[in-house]
């Protein structure tokens, strides 16, 4: 996959994505995050890219030029034009299902604007999508974009190890994650659940996945409602535990 965010911040975005499990699969080529600055496509001699609205109001705007010129010379590049996701509020909430959907194209570019936003005629030109991470307003695009590339790379086979990527596979995935402990197996007087240490696979397995319809039931139950996979095993216990779907 081959991600290209076009920035008035390109070190923001660079840095952001270079570390730990990112930075790893670009090193070994599944994956590519290039940036794009936008001031590089600036027509005046000054790098201005920004101005005020037409009709008053407060702050700047991205002009539409140097962020259709960019768009324009980025796709003759590569060949064809892939979707190009632009964020804001306004977009429809990215959650993990349109991370899979994206996860299946081969290029995706990510228009990040920053102060007021973008001239509408340029994001009539260049935008496919329209994505928001939540109900809250940020200084820049270049966060959510960051969100969205991370959650849709750990989606690319080989990016995570094969026994984290098992996780996403399962029906687990409606569901939160159980409780998770490591040494000691006493910290200030806690100790770890005796199962957990039993060596018992099947109970352990059983523990846990009753954990995790605790902690779903307790904080979202709003995930359990629409939850896939539930077995019978689950449906009894959460009965015990008051609920009816
Ligand atoms: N933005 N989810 C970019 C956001 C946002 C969000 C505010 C995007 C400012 C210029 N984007 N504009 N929430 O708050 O995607």
């Amino acid at each position: 996959m081959n991600f290209y965010v076009m920035t008035l911040f390109p070190e923001m975005v660079s840095s952001g994505l270079s570390a730990s499990i990112l930075g790893r699969a670009s090193e070994r080529d599944l994956l590519s995050v290039e940036t794009i600055n936008i001031r590089d496509y600036a027509d005046n001699k000054h790098n201005k890219v920004d101005d005020y609205p037409y009709g008053g109001g407060a702050g700047m705007l991205m002009q539409a030029q140097p962020v259709v010129d960019a768009h324009r010379a980025l796709t003759e590049r590569i060949g064809r034009k892939p979707r190009t996701v632009y964020v804001t509020p306004w977009g429809r909430v990215f959650d993990q299902k349109i991370a899979e959907d994206l996860a299946q194209e081969e290029d995706l570019i990510f228009l990040c604007g920053h102060y007021e936003g973008i001239d509408e005629r340029a994001l009539e030109l260049v935008a496919t999508d329209y994505l928001s991470i939540g109900d809250y307003v940020l200084t820049g695009g270049e966060l959510p974009a960051m969100v969205m590339i991370d959650c849709i790379s750990r989606l690319i086979p080989g990016v995570l190890h094969n026994d984290e990527s098992a996780q996403t596979e399962s029906f687990t995935d409606d569901l939160l994650e159980h409780p998770q402990y490591s040494r000691p197996e006493v910290f200030e007087g806690m100790e770890v659940p005796p199962v957990l240490l039993s060596g018992h696979h099947k109970n352990i397995e059983t523990w846990r996945r009753q954990q995790s319809l605790l902690r779903t039931l307790k904080y979202r139950p709003d995930l359990l409602q629409k939850a896939q996979g539930l077995t019978k095993a689950d449906l009894a216990f959460l009965k015990e535990q008051g609920f009816e779907p």
